[in-house]
């Protein structure tokens, strides 16, 4: 598809236009996480600009990290079905902030609220408990893992970073597509060498993009992105195929949740 088509088909998805229906879904979330000053935000400013032309606008701030006691998800409308949400970046991708992605790929924690949180299991369990008084089960949550091809990956963050995205899988029914930032600067040996490394984590697919950015909003190419949503609404069409019960996955979801939390707390003692 060219350009103009893959805009036309990302403007008119519909859930309702889906072989069985919307089966109780509203919207579409294009949940983004990864490290932080990975191209999350930048990410989100580019596909909006791919979507709506004009003028290249920053929507996201880039925000300095204060050490994440404070996290927040911020929902951008890109279109009527379809939102992207940004999140604030990971430090080091250990435990704890992985248990917080989950429960932002679960839907578990709110969007564009700030959230106090104390790093302990019964701070988790209760702000997992509070989800409940506003449950929101009709979201498809689709994950999107944006990573800069400017970074390196040790052997150990290979590993723990492959059953990450083997939970993120099991929570949203998608394998997170990994976005490929800063790419600009290298050749085509490199980013392949990137993708194997991605697909033997178990990554089904990864796709390159250079985020357009202040400095570099000039030259078109809105294709990328547009190529990235297009595959995530392709997922959803494919998998809404299948009859879904938005509720009973909510509860699994919320069983896994406190598995994984539990395990983890308990490991480290705290509680
Ligand atoms: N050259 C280049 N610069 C980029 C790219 N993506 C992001 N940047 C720049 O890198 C910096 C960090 O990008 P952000 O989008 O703020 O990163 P983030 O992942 O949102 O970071 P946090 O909000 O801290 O988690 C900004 O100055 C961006 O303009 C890219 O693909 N290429
Ligand atoms: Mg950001």
């Amino acid at each position: 598809m060219d350009e103009k088509q893959l805009r036309e088909c990302v403007k008119k998805f519909r859930l309702k236009d889906c072989k069985q229906g919307d089966q109780g879904y509203k919207r579409v979330l294009l949940q983004l996480f990864g490290y932080t000053g990975h191209g999350k935000s930048a990410f989100i400013n580019s596909c909006m600009f791919a979507i709506n032309g004009g003028k290249y606008e920053i929507h996201a701030k880039a925000e300095a990290n204060d050490g994440c006691v404070t996290m927040e998800r911020t929902a951008y409308q890109l279109t009527p079905t379809l939102t992207i949400v940004d999140n604030k970046g990971c430090t080091k991708l250990d435990h704890m902030e992985m248990l917080e992605i989950f429960a932002q790929l679960g839907n578990f924690f709110p969007i564009n609220e700030k959230v106090e949180r104390k790093e302990n299991f019964s701070d988790y369990l209760s702000r997992l408990e509070e989800a409940e008084l506003h449950p929101n089960d009709t979201d498809i949550v689709v994950p999107i893992f944006v990573y800069s091809a400017q970074k390196g990956l040790l052997d150990q963050e290979k590993l723990s970073l492959k059953s990450f995205l083997q939970t993120c899988k099991d929570i949203t029914g998608f394998v997170p597509t990994v976005v490929l930032t800063f790419t600009r600067e290298f050749d085509v040996e490199t980013i392949t060498r990137w993708k194997q490394t991605f697909e033997i984590m178990g990554a089904e697919s990864v796709m390159e993009v250079e985020n357009y950015t202040e400095k570099d909003p000039i030259q078109e190419r809105h294709s990328s992105f547009l190529n990235i949503i297009n595959y995530a609404l392709e997922n959803v069409k494919f998998c809404m195929d299948r009859p879904k019960e938005p509720k009973l996955e909510r509860i699994k979801n919320k069983e896994t949740l406190l598995k994984l939390a539990k395990a983890y707390y308990t490991k480290y003692r705290i509680n």
